[in-house]
């Protein structure tokens, strides 16, 4: 077991230094998801990594928990404004998933698929060096249903709408393609200390 992702910005500082403008904390964990919630059963999960249309590799739940598994301590940030420290996943880490594809840099970008239609895209290299995983645990228990379990990708240094729930597919794109809220009016990069809300900012 590997413990990393301890060297965010103003980790161990003061809390103020930690929230992005326009944000605000809070203690509870609010759930926010476009439409009704799948139920992704781990007996049918699986998980792609894609290039183009074509599949490299997929995992059934027992083959994707067998590989490397690591801890992360993150504040996340939503969009609507609330954001949350110290928050503690366990999953594993992207480049560990592309190692065992047989994958390093097939393309600069990522679209994220899910179970409930719902996409997101993310840079390549926003995904790599500790930076996201693929978060099978929250607070130290299986991740909840409506916070994305069985599986939900983590991007914890972008808005949150980039950490898809029920991720069911990583496809490598070769251009930075919209997702669903990249589509309607949210910023294709979604920096929270940028305050990348909307597609102008
Ligand atoms: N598959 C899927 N992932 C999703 C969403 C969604 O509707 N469907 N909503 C996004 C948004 S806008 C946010 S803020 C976070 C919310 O995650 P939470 O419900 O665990 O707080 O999930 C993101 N991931
Ligand atoms: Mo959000």
């Amino acid at each position: 077991m590997v413990t990393r992702g301890f060297t965010g910005r103003g980790s161990g500082g003061d809390q103020s230094s930690r929230i992005p403008p326009g944000q605000h904390l809070v203690e509870n964990f609010p759930v926010l998801t476009a439409g009704p919630t799948p139920d992704v059963d781990t007996s049918k999960w699986n998980f792609t990594v894609k290039i183009g249309p074509k599949p490299v590799k997929v995992w059934n739940w027992s083959q994707f928990n067998a590989l490397p598994q690591t801890k992360v301590k993150k504040d996340i940030h939503c969009v609507t404004s609330w954001s949350k420290l110290d928050t503690a996943w366990e999953g594993v880490l992207i480049e560990d998933i592309l190692a065992d594809a047989g994958l390093e840099h097939p393309t600069d970008f990522v679209l994220a698929h899910s179970y409930d239609g719902y996409s997101t895209n993310v840079p390549l290299a926003d995904l790599l060096s500790d930076k996201a995983m693929v978060a099978l645990k929250y607070a130290g228990q299986p991740l909840a249903r409506d916070h994305g379990g069985p599986a939900r990708l983590l991007v914890p240094h972008l808005y949150f709408w980039k950490s898809a729930k029920w991720v069911k597919a990583l496809q490598f794109t070769m251009r930075d393609e919209a997702g669903f809220w990249e589509l309607r009016g949210y910023h294709i990069y979604g920096d929270p200390w940028r305050e990348q809300r909307y597609t102008h900012d």
